[in-house]
C-alpha cells in the first residue's frame, strides 16, 4: 500500500492528511479548486497547540494528474459522496482499498453499491478541527482514528493501514465492529450536531441543563432501537456513554454547527434524518429525530429565492416570501377572478392590497416597485395606486401562470392606465420611503 490519495482536505482531511504527507512522500490529494489554489501556493497548514506545520504535498482535481493510488481516504461530507465516487472513477482498479472517514452510517454501503467489489474499510474520526481558510487546518481536540473490516476480521490491508496511521504519529484502533462504533459515534452526533445549532452553543450549554438530560436520553432511545432493527445492538447505557464522552470535550462545538455558520450545508439527512428514515421503512416512532431534522433544516437551509416565490422587501419590517399556495390561502376579499379584468381568461389573482397587508410596513413608506426576476425591468408605483390597482395573477386555468404570459408572477393594473406597468415575472415587490428604481419605458 504505497501510493495514498487523500480525498478532501477540509478539517477532517486535511488534518489527517497533512499528518500522513508530513512522514511520507507518496500521499497526494485530489481537492476542489478553489482548496487545490490555495494548497498549490502556500501548503497544506495544520495550526494546534500540539505544533504547527505546513506539508507541500502532490495536488490535483483531477485524480487521474496523480500517481494511481493503491488506498483512498475519504473525508468528504457524507452529501458529497457520490459525486467523489464518480470523480474517482477512473483511477480506481481492482486491487484499490477505499477507507472512509466519513461521518454517516452508511457510507460504507454507499461505496460498494457503486464500486461492487470488496473494496471498503470502514473508519471513524476522533478529532474537533475547523477549516481556518482554504489550506488551513485549526486543530482543537483529539485525532484518533478507529478502522475496521466489515467483516470483523483483521486483514492484511487494515494492518497495512493502521501502519500508516501509527508512523504518523496518529492513534489508530483497530475494531472488529465498525458498523457498531459508527452507530455509537452516530449517537453522539444526532444528540450533539443538532443541538449546538438549536441552542447556537457549545456542547457544555446542551449538556449542563438538567432537563436536557432526559432529552438526550430520549434522542439516543430511538437510535438505539433503529439501531437493533438494522441487526446493530447498542449498549443499554448509550445514553450515559454519550453524555460522558461529552465531559471531556465541553467547550467544543460541532462539525453540524461549524458547517452552519460556514453556510454550508449540513449532514443532517445522514444524521438524524437517516434515524428517522430507518425508523419509518421499520415502523419504529422516532419523534425527537424526526423534530430535530425538520427543525435544523429550517434553521440551516437558506431561504428559497427564484421562481415560484414573491418576495416583500424593502421599507418593511421583516421581509416575506410567498408562494403560490401561500397567496392562495389569502383571504378571499383580496382574490380575483381574473376574468373580470382579461374578458375569456380563467385564472386568479391577488390584489396587492392584499400582499401589502402582510408585512408590517416602515413609517413613511409611500412607494412600491415590482422587479421581474431577471432583474432588468421594474415599474414603481405610489403606495395608493399599488394598492388601488394593483392585482398580481398566478394561476390560469387552475396551473401557475407560465412563463409564456409573464408568469409566475404577473402584475396587471386595471383602470391605471398603463400597460408597461405590467410587470412580467415578479419576483420582488420593493416597498420603500420616496421613489424607487422604475426602468418603465416613457414612450409608450
Ligand atoms: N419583465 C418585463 N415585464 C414587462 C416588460 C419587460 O420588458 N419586462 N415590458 C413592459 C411593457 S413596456 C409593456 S407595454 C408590457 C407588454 O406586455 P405584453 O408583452 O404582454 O404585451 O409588459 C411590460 N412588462
Ligand atoms: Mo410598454
Amino acid at each position: 500500500m504505497k501510493q495514498i490519495l487523500m480525498v478532501g482536505a477540509g478539517s477532517v482531511g486535511g488534518f489527517f492528511g497533512a499528518h500522513l504527507a508530513k512522514a511520507n512522500p507518496n500521499v497526494s490529494f485530489l481537492l476542489r479548486p478553489k482548496t487545490l489554489a490555495a494548497v498549490k501556493q502556500n501548503g497544506l497548514t495544520i495550526r494546534s497547540a500540539q505544533g504547527s506545520f505546513t506539508v507541500h504535498p502532490p495536488a490535483a482535481s483531477d485524480p487521474r494528474d496523480l500517481v494511481k493510488p493503491d488506498l483512498i481516504i475519504l473525508s468528504v461530507k457524507a452529501y458529497d459522496l457520490d459525486e467523489v465516487l464518480t470523480q474517482i472513477k477512473p483511477v480506481l482498479t481492482d486491487k484499490t482499498v477505499i477507507l472512509t472517514l466519513q461521518n454517516g452510517v452508511d457510507t460504507e454501503d454507499r461505496i460498494l453499491a457503486r464500486v461492487q467489489r470488496d473494496c471498503v474499510v470502514g473508519g471513524i474520526a476522533y478529532i474537533y478541527t475547523k477549516i481556518a481558510a482554504p489550506g488551513v487546518i485549526d486543530h482543537y481536540k483529539k485525532g484518533a482514528v478507529a478502522i475496521g473490516e466489515l467483516m470483523g476480521h483483521q486483514s492484511s490491508r487494515l494492518l497495512a493501514i493502521a501502519d500508516l496511521f501509527k508512523q504518523a504519529g496518529i492513534p489508530c484502533q483497530l475494531t472488529d465492529d465498525i458498523r457498531r462504533s459508527k452507530w455509537e459515534k452516530m449517537c453522539w452526533n444526532c444528540v450533539f450536531n443538532p443541538l449546538t445549532v438549536m441552542i447556537d452553543d457549545k456542547v457544555a450549554k446542551a449538556l449542563d441543563h438538567p432537563e436536557m438530560l432526559g432529552v438526550i436520553h430520549q434522542i439516543v432511545g430511538e437510535i438505539v432501537a433503529v439501531a437493533a432493527s438494522a441487526k446493530v445492538p447498542l449498549a443499554a447505557d448509550m445514553a450515559e456513554k454519550v453524555v460522558r464522552w461529552t465531559q471531556e470535550i465541553r467547550d467544543i462545538h460541532t462539525s453540524m454547527y461549524d458547517d452552519w455558520k460556514a453556510g454550508r450545508p449540513t449532514e443532517i439527512d445522514f444524521l438524524n434524518g437517516y434515524v428517522s428514515k430507518l425508523g419509518r421503512k421499520f415502523g419504529i416512532p422516532t419523534p425527537l429525530n424526526d423534530m430535530l431534522t425538520a427543525v435544523i433544516k429550517t434553521i440551516t437551509e437558506r431561504e428559497r429565492t427564484g421562481p415560484g416565490l414573491v418576495r416583500i422587501d424593502g421599507a418593511v419590517v421583516q421581509p416575506v416570501s410567498l408562494d403560490r399556495a401561500a397567496i392562495a390561502s389569502l383571504p378571499a376579499d383580496h382574490q380575483l377572478d381574473i376574468s373580470t379584468v382579461m374578458p375569456g381568461m380563467q385564472g386568479k389573482g391577488i390584489r396587492v392590497e392584499g400582499l401589502l397587508d402582510i408585512p408590517a410596513l416602515a413609517i413613511g413608506a409611500d412607494h412600491v416597485t415590482f422587479h421581474a426576476l431577471d432583474g432588468n425591468y421594474s415599474a414603481c408605483l405610489t403606495l395608493q395606486q399599488a394598492r388601488e390597482y394593483g392585482v398580481l395573477v398566478y394561476e390560469l386555468n387552475e396551473a401557475p401562470l407560465p412563463d409564456a404570459k409573464g408568469g409566475p408572477f404577473r402584475l396587471v393594473t386595471p383602470g391605471l392606465g398603463d400597460l408597461c406597468a405590467n410587470v412580467k415575472g415578479v419576483a420582488r415587490i420593493e416597498v420603500t420611503i420616496g421613489t424607487g428604481v422604475d426602468t418603465r419605458p416613457t414612450n409608450c
